[in-house]
Formats: structure tokens, sequence, C-alpha cells
């Protein structure tokens, strides 16, 4: 019998009365036998402190269905579960089960081999379940593949029972914690017909891990596997990637050591993938394109010469030896200083096709960064990539993803999407958004991203006429690209970098673990709403009671925002400092002109912004009709984007009739007071949820509040020594 963290005083009591205790903490979850009585007196001992939440357990609680009469009809729906033997994924579907179901309901949920009263939970596939197979339900299963999955309520053996099917053990899995997430929400289970497939098929973490354990922009601590790793950690974090169906990482950074494809380091990927496999998460690495002559001993790495394209399949070949179902290699190349094929006089479709054709063989792709700004190509950083990529639409081989950032500039708070985006049409694009905070206020502020990613998502590229959505752009169907013969599937994706670390709580900020939880929730379907998927991570994460939800959801959709306002108003972008922390507009980078603040909002006597139109950079070209009529002309320009797009004079009149200083002004200073209402509207929340999470999450937001007055007030100084404007501060 397990006693968990459990308000149920009712449940508590009946089972700490029963023989044979066991205690279950929700921070390490090691569970310790215990006689009895010893149990009472540790159980009272740790009452206060199991109390206090260290937000290692993500949104993966499972907290006891306080409702009585909820929890009855839960028990009578689950009596016990069914998932064949035999198979490691399972396995894990059954031990999540059994330990989700033993929080949620307060009881232990045996695993049968066949139902023998109503309430089984039937999972697996045709051919791993007699009973699935039984059921005859192949049509319906094959549309939604081997990652999709029906739960539906059915009778089985005239037994009443549910039914978590699919044609794959993946999408078994996903089902069973789509399930879970019913009564983790508080769903009903009366009369289920549930079907789910992934819209989009490699839905990976991008890891920027270094080999010493550093994490390139990481701010939750070091990285979970290098240089060595806590097994129990690492399938902590498969459990909590699989729960949102992610189901790929690479586990080493874009900014890649040629050594992580040595074979020492293969090895090591190996014991990754090893534990990361029945979550069905495939292991990809960074490859750095200096490897062969790094570790070959090649004279060069010209992709074109036959000993280098020898080198990479014998690289290949030695990895799928002990990675049988390794993902993929995504490169960094000719980017902020890392080696590629323009070394060589070759093109990024030279050097992607190189290593393209070494994994082909054991069905392996290859990821190349689009993260490309050449200062020769253009004087406009935002332009450089669409230049050098768009000539080369359809020159890359079929296993090649280009992988493009969600924005021409890199991460900012607000970006027009990336011009890549419709421009394309014969490549498949994985786009790639950072989950990490590293323009966000990192792991100090609170800044949900799911409103940030739909509007990216939900963009018109208008490629195609109206309707040209970016989400249909990455999901294939815009450019009706080619159906693969094997699996009917298009080559699609989409990865963000991971924010992830060894911090108890993963991500340095609690609710930092809601932008991991909706990456992978909109990368299975790009068109759930930020609001739904808030709502569901703060039941599982933070409690049920209708004002706490309420609350907490309006802290988090008006955080981009306010994020926004305080940091990047009307467009106005870069103006970080090199640490991409705190503002530094007087920023001069001796590096890069494109590293310093003052290259993008270029103030003046004269006016601030960066004139993207024809008659400055033209990138405003790089979109199609009608953008680049809408954004070349100040007056159609969303406000939102005015700066990126035009430089205009202090005095220009806004559409609110404020000039455009005064535009700042009231942005700035509308961000500062968001922020400070962030906080507040927080502190209504005492007693209502977890003290030290309250607690935590309210240092952060003072926190927050008092950066973002800095912003406002730093930012507006700098300025106003151009615009000779008044002042809202003293
Ligand atoms: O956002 C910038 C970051 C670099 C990063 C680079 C990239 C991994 O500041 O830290 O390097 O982008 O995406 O390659």
């Amino acid at each position: 019998m397990i006693i968990r963290r459990d308000d149920d005083d009712e449940i508590h009591a009946k089972l700490v009365a029963r023989r044979g205790c066991m205690l279950i903490t929700p921070m390490t979850l090691r569970i310790r036998r215990l006689g009895c009585s010893a149990a009472i007196v540790v159980g009272m001992a740790l009452a206060v402190s199991l109390r206090a939440e260290t937000g290692h357990d993500l949104w993966l609680r499972y907290v006891l269905a306080a409702d009585s009469s909820q929890r009855e009809s839960y028990r009578r729906a689950v009596t016990a579960i069914v998932v064949p033997q035999g198979s490691p994924t399972g396995d894990v579907i059954a031990a999540e089960l059994v330990r989700g179901l033993r929080g949620l309901l307060g009881v232990d949920v045996p695993r049968a081999p066949r139902p023998r009263s109503p309430g089984a939970v039937i999972v697996g596939t045709p051919s791993t379940s007699p009973l699935v197979a039984a059921l005859g339900w192949t049509e319906a299963l094959e549309p939604l593949g081997v990652e999709g999955y029906v739960i539906r309520s059915a009778t089985v053996g005239g037994l009443a029972a549910t039914v978590i099917a699919s044609t794959g053990e993946s999408g078994a899995l996903y089902g069973a914690f789509h399930f879970l997430r019913l009564i983790q929400t508080r769903q009903p289970l009366e009369t289920l017909d549930i079907a789910e497939r992934p819209k989009l098929e490699r839905r990976l973490l991008n890891h920027w891990d270094n080999l010493d354990g550093t994490i390139e922009r990481g701010y939750a601590g070091r990285s979970l596997w290098w240089p060595d790793r806590d097994d129990q950690r690492v399938h902590d974090y498969a459990r909590a990637s699989a729960s949102v169906g992610i189901n790929g990482a690479v586990i080493n950074s874009v900014n890649a050591s040629s050594r992580s494809l040595s074979t020492p380091f293969i090895k090591r990927a190996a014991g990754i993938a090893a534990v990361l496999r029945p979550y069905r998460i495939r292991v990809y690495l960074a490859a750095n394109f200096a490897a062969p002559k790094v570790l070959g001993a090649l004279t060069t790495d010209d992709p074109l010469d036959p000993a280098v394209a020898r080198w990479w399949k014998g690289k290949a070949d030695e990895i799928y030896r002990l990675i049988p179902d390794f993902g993929g290699f995504v490169v960094k190349a000719n980017s902020e200083g890392q080696p590629g094929p323009q070394d060589y006089g070759r093109t990024h479709a030279d050097g992607a096709n190189a290593l393209a054709d070494a994994v082909a063989p054991h069905g392996g792709i290859v990821m190349w960064r689009a993260f490309v700004y050449d200062e020769r190509v253009d004087p406009d950083r935002v332009k450089r990539a669409y230049a050098e990529f768009v000539p080369l639409d359809g020159r890359f081989r079929d296993n090649v993803f280009a992988q493009v950032k969600s924005g021409p500039l890199d991460f900012q708070p607000r970006e027009p999407f990336h011009p890549l985006f419709g421009a394309m049409p014969k490549t498949p694009l994985m786009a790639e958004l950072q989950i990490t905070q590293e323009y966000m206020g990192q792991a100090n502020h609170l800044v949900y991203l799911a409103p940030m990613w739909k509007e990216f998502l939900d963009a018109d590229t208008y490629a195609k006429g109206p309707g040209s959505l970016v989400s249909k752009v990455i999901d294939g169907s815009l450019d009706g690209r080619a159906l693969r013969p094997v699996d009917g599937q298009r080559r699609t994706g989409i990865a963000g970098v991971a924010n992830t670390g060894r911090d108890v709580n993963w991500s340095g900020h609690d609710f930092a673990q809601a932008n991991w939880y909706a990456f992978g929730r909109l990368a299975w379907d790009p068109g759930l709403s930020a609001g739904a998927i808030a709502d569901e991570w703060i039941q599982m994460t933070w409690g049920y009671a209708p004002d706490v939800v309420a609350t907490i959801r309006s802290i988090m959709l008006d955080s981009r925002e306010a994020y926004v306002h305080y940091t990047m108003p009307l467009g106005l972008h870069h103006v970080i400092g090199g640490d991409h922390y705190a503002p530094m507009p007087e920023n001069t980078d001796p590096r890069r002109a494109d590293w310093s603040a003052t290259y993008y909002h270029r103030a003046d006597t004269s006016g601030i912004g960066y004139d993207r139109t024809r008659r400055g950079s033209g990138a405003v070209d790089q979109y199609w009709s009608p953008l680049r009529e809408q954004w070349s002309d100040p007056a159609t320009t969303p406000d939102a984007l005015l700066l990126w797009f035009h430089r205009l004079p202090w005095d220009y009149r806004m559409k609110s009739g404020r000039t455009l200083w005064d535009e700042l002004v009231a942005s700035y200073s509308r961000g500062a007071d968001e922020a400070k209402a962030l906080e507040t509207r927080w502190t209504t929340l005492s007693g209502k949820v977890d003290q030290a999470r309250y607690q935590a999450v309210l240092a952060k937001l003072h926190r927050q509040r008092e950066d973002a007055a800095a912003w406002r007030d730093k930012c507006l100084r700098y300025f106003q020594t151009f615009s000779g404007g008044p002042l809202p501060m003293k």
C-alpha cells in the first residue's frame, strides 16, 4: 500500500491503517518499505515537508482526486491494467499507469494478463495484444500511424473496459499518457472515443549541452548526460518528454565538438539512447563539419572529396552499429565561426548531402541549420539566410531538412516569421523554436512562450495565397510534398532548444516547465491553443481550484506581451547586452556590428528604427504579397513590428494619435506596470498553492518586476538623449 502526498485525510487514514505501508516522497519517488507503525510516525514527521514541493515532478505529480464521488467513479472505471508483457515500452507503459493511478486514485491498480472484472484498461497493438487484435479495429487504427492511437470505452469479453490501441508501441505509449492526462485534468472516463495522431513526424528537443557538462544558454544547471549521467534523472526526463510526444533528442550542442563523434562519445551516446529507447525517444547528434580532419586525420573536409564522403559513411556505419535507431545529424555550418562546406567553395547543399548520403542507408536524416548570417552576403543580417538558402531549394537530398529558426534574426521576443517559410517549397523545413529563454528573461522572468509560438505557427506566409500558414509549410501540406511510399507520411518536423538541466525543478523557473510542456503539445498539434495548453498544465502542475487556475492562466497568457512591452516595444529589437539578459541600448560590439544594439535601433536625433523597406535594406521583399506591401508602409505595418521594418522620426504620429516617442514611453511604462501586476496577481495565491513553490515563484516575480523597471528606465533615459522628449520617471 502506498502513502503519497495526499490532502485527503480519509484516504490517508485508511491507507495508514493497513499493514505493509510504503511511503513515497514526491521528491525522490524512492519507495521505502516500512512497518506500519513506523510509517505513521514517519508519515507524520514528513507531513509538513511533503507539502513543500520542489517542482521535480513537473506536470506528472499525479495528485489524488479530492472529490470523493469523482474518485469513486475513477476507481470503478479503472480496476486493472492489461498491458502485454515482454517489451520495454510495454513495461514503461505499465509502470507509468501504476504510478499515475496510485497517485490519482489513491489505490494500487494491479497489472493483469486479462480483464476479469469491469474496468480494465487494455493497452496495446494488434500485434502485441490478442485482445486488441480481436477488436478488429485495424481500419480505424491504420490511418493514425504507429504514433497515433485511439482511446475508447468498449466491451471486451462482455466486460466494460477502456482500450488504448495503436498500430505501434509508440502510439500505445502516447495513448497511455493521454489517458492519464484525462484523469489529471479531471475528465470523465465513461464514454471515451478519442483518436489522435501527431501532425508532425519529428518532434525534437535540441540540447545545447557541451561535453564538459555546461550548457550553452542553459539556465537550469548542468547537462543531464554529459560528462556523466544519473539514470533515474534521464528516465524522468524521458517520461516527461514522452508524455507530450517528444520523440527525439539531439544530445549535444550545435556548436559541436568534433569529439562528440569519437568512439568513446558514441559509446556514451549509445548508453543514453538505451535509457531513452523504451520511451520512443531517438538520439541524434550535432556534428562538426571538420570532424573528418580532426578525427580522421584527413587533409580536407571538402564534402565532394571521395575520402571525406567515405569518412562520413564509415562514421555513420559505426554509429548505427552501436545505436541502431540513431536519428541523424544536426549541423551548424559556416555560422558564427563554425566550419562548413563554404570553406572549400562548396554550397550548404553539397555539405548537407555528403552527410545525408552517409546516414540514408540506415534511415537517418540530416538537419542542416539555416542560422547563417555571413556579413558579405548582405548588410542587413536578417536577409542573409534567405539569400543563401532559397537558391538551393531542390538541391538537397530527400533526407535533408533545412532547420530554420522561427524568426530571421535570433529568437527575439517578437519577430516576423522567417521568410524562408514559404520560400523553399521543395525542401522540408524543420522549424527551430527556443524553449530556453535566452532573450526572454532566462530563468528569472515568467514568460509563457506558447502565445509567441502560436503567433509564428498561425502566421500567414501568403506563399500560395491567403491561408498559407507557417504551420502548413511545416506539416508539408502547403506544398503537397510527396507522401513517402513506406508509410504514407511526409517528412516533417519541429525542434525546440531545450531548457532542461540538473536543477531540482529541471528548468530553473517553475513556470519555465510550462514552455517545455507547451513545446511538446504544439509539436504534436500546432492547432492547439495557448490557453488550452496552459489550462492542462496548470491543473496538472498547480491545482484545480477555479481561482487558482484562472489566476495562473491570466498570468501566463499576459506574460509574453508584458515582456515585449518592457524589452522590445514597437518591434525595437536586440536592445539587449551581450549577456542577452539586461538592457544595453548603447552597446556597440567591437567584434561584429550585427551583435550590437546600435546596429539594430539606429537611434539618433532624427529618429529610430531599422528601415527594411525598399528605401532601406529591402528585407520586406523577401516576403510574399501582400505582406511586402503592407510592411513597406508604416501606416499598414502593425505597431508591434513598426520599428522592425521602419525608421521613423520621433514625432511620427502613431495610430493611437501619440507621437512615436510618447508611444515608446507608454509601452515601456506599461510593460513595467504589467510586470508589477504579475507579482501582485501571484500574491493572491498565497496559501492556495504549496508554500515552497509559491515563495520561489514570488521571489522570481519580484526580480522580474525590478528588471522590468530597469529596462524602462535605462532604455528611456538612453533614447531620450536623442528624442529630447519628456520622461515619465524622475
Ligand atoms: O542565439 C544564438 C546564441 C548562440 C547559439 C546560436 C545558434 C548555439 O546566442 O549561443 O549557439 O544562436 O543558434 O547557433
